[in-house]
Order: structure tokens, then sequence, then C-alpha cells
């Protein structure tokens, strides 16, 4: 394999993956940079094909998000969605018409246009997603895990009842206790994740939650396996600190689904794949114990809350890697 010195690959769910993304993008040159990104959160509504973390990622890095809600666009209107609860009267029982509880912007409608559009058109995901970065301009290569359908079903415990990642994060408001997380489809790794993965000289697994962002990335064949080859240029970055999560669920599932909430539960999940963890000064006290599960422990302040912090964390997880 031609390893490009200096090219560092990115494995990514949303949010803190997208705020790391900004200040990675401060100390490495982002042409080097290639973000993989996790598809398994992805879901149709309306007809239309929408994929979170992606857009995240694309309005983060085009410093276009909306900063408080940490997805979907700033300064963004809901009047279509809004229009909808007109039809909600004739919708027949059981059908997913006019659904509201998914918040779609009027202006974010434009990606899913875009993207359900060309995927129509028979082009594939990894091609609409470099023209959506092209028409943000972004400096990044933001390449979606697969080509394929990758779905992230989720057994809730008190019902048994299994639903979309979607309804169980946004319509349940991740709310309720989760039994199991499996990944379905028939899905690959695609051909551009594994040249960035294959080329790149570090490779870095943001601060995303490790069972339903990059677990779906891991769940696909070859990956793990190709990650655990390389597991000296892997550092990962913990999203736990303090033993909570820096948004959504992941403390409230890695306790439900048998991990521990903290750290060393992260480092137990990495080992395999990763040399190095990246852990908040909130858990110092706990490095001998991460350094036990096998990993490399560095600590750096990990609460992304400014561009600097951001920066600092990105060049800390870096020089973790050599
Ligand atoms: N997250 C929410 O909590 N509520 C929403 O209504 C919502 C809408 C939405 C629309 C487009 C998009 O790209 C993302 C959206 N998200 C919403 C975020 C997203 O569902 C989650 O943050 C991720 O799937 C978890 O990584």
């Amino acid at each position: 394999m031609n390893r490009d010195a200096g090219r560092v690959a990115v494995v990514c769910g949303g949010v803190g993956a997208a705020r790391f993304l900004t200040g990675l993008v401060q100390v490495v040159d982002a042409d080097r940079i290639d973000a993989i990104v996790n598809t398994g959160d992805d879901t149709v509504l309306h007809g239309l094909s929408i994929s979170p973390d992606l857009d995240t990622i694309t309005y983060t890095l085009a410093g276009a998000i909306d900063p408080e809600r940490g997805w979907g666009l700033v300064d963004e209107t809901w009047i279509t969605i809004g229009a909808l609860e007109r039809y909600e009267s004739v919708r027949p029982a059981g059908s997913q018409a006019a659904a509201r509880w998914f918040g779609l912007g009027d202006q974010d409608l434009a990606t899913h246009f875009y993207r359900t559009a060309r995927l129509a058109e028979g082009a594939t995901l990894t091609e609409v997603t470099v023209e959506i970065g092209r028409a943000w301009e972004l400096p990044v290569r933001l390449v979606p895990m697969t080509d394929d359908r990758c779905s992230t079903t989720v057994t809730l415990a008190d019902t048994g009842e299994d639903v979309s990642f979607q309804d169980y994060f946004v319509r349940l408001r991740h709310s309720v206790p989760v039994a199991a997380v499996r990944f379905d489809g028939d899905a690959q790794l695609s051909a551009a994740a594994s040249e960035a993965l294959d080329g790149a000289e570090t490779i870095v697994i943001a601060p995303s939650n490790p069972l339903v962002s990059i677990g779906p990335i891991r769940s696909l064949p070859g990956t793990d396996e190709m990650l655990a080859r390389r597991r000296d240029d892997v550092v990962a970055v913990s999203p736990i600190v303090g033993g909570a999560a820096l948004k959504g669920p992941a403390d409230r599932m890695l306790d439900e689904l048998g991990h521990e909430a903290s750290v060393v539960g992260v480092a137990r999940i990495y080992a395999p794949i990763a040399g190095a963890l990246v852990i908040d000064p909130v858990d110092a006290h706990l490095a001998e114990a991460v350094e036990r599960e096998g990993l490399r422990c560095v600590v750096a302040p990990s609460i992304m809350s400014s561009p600097r912090i951001a920066r600092d964390l990105a060049a800390a997880t870096l020089a973790a890697a050599h």
C-alpha cells in the first residue's frame, strides 16, 4: 500500500466528529483529510433520502450549522413541515405520510431533494456526497462508509419492539432503555472509504458514540480487521467525559448494553483496533486503568466548546499516534 505521509482518515459519527474536524482543519492541510462517515442513521422520510451524519458534518464544516441544536441549518425556517399539519387529519391509520416528528427545515430540504434526485438518477451516495461537498465548498473530503443500505435498528428494552435509529433517537427522544442494537443490510465498506483508511498515515476515531456511530462502520466486513492491522496508527478520542456523553445518549446506551459508561469502558471497546485513547483531564485519574486495557492513554481537554480547544484536541490526537 502506498501510504501518504500526513494523510489523516477520521472515522466519524455526527456532532462530535464534526466539531473534531473543525479542529483538525486548523492543524492539517484540509486536502489531506478524509472523513469516513456513518450512514447507519440514514432514513427515508417523505420519500427523501436523509443522511443526518453527512449533513451535520457538511453544515458544520461550512459554518452553516445551527449551533444550539447541533444539526440542521442556522437561521432555518419551518414553513413546509408546518404545512404538513393540514394532511394529518386525512392520513389513514398506519400511514407514515405527513410525519412531522423529524424536523426538516425549508433550506435543509434542498439537500435532501438533491441527494434523493441524484440517487434516483443512479449516482452512488459517494458521488452525491462529493457533489454536495463541492456545493458547500468543503475543504475536507467526506466519504460515506458504504454505498449500500445499512440501517441501525434498535430493540427497545420495555417492549422488545424493533425501531429504526431515528425512531429511537428523534421520535422517542432517546429516552427509552435499549436492549440491543444491530445493523441490517448486506453492506460493504465503500471503495473510497477503504482507500482512505488504507492510504492514511494516521486514523482517528472521532469522539462519537462507539456503539451506534462508530459501530456501524466497524460492522462492515473487513473493516475491524483492517483497523486492527493498523492498530498502532489508530487513535480514538473518548466521547465520554466524567462518565457522561458530550452529546446524545452514549452514556446510557453503554450502560444499557452491558458496557461501562466511562473512559475505561470506551478503552475496552476500542482496544482491539486502537493503539491510543485520548481522554479529558477530568478522567486523568483513570489513565492507568485505560492503559491496563492495552492502549496508550493521552490526556487532553476534549470538551470542544471553542475552536481553539478543538484545534488543540486535534493536535494532541495526532501527536498521540506517533
Ligand atoms: N435530531 C433531532 O434531535 N431532532 C430532529 O428533528 C432532527 C432532524 C434532522 C433533520 C436532518 C438531519 O440531517 C438531522 C436531523 N437531526 C435531528 C439530527 C440527527 O437525527 C441525529 O443527531 C443523528 O442521527 C445522531 O447522530
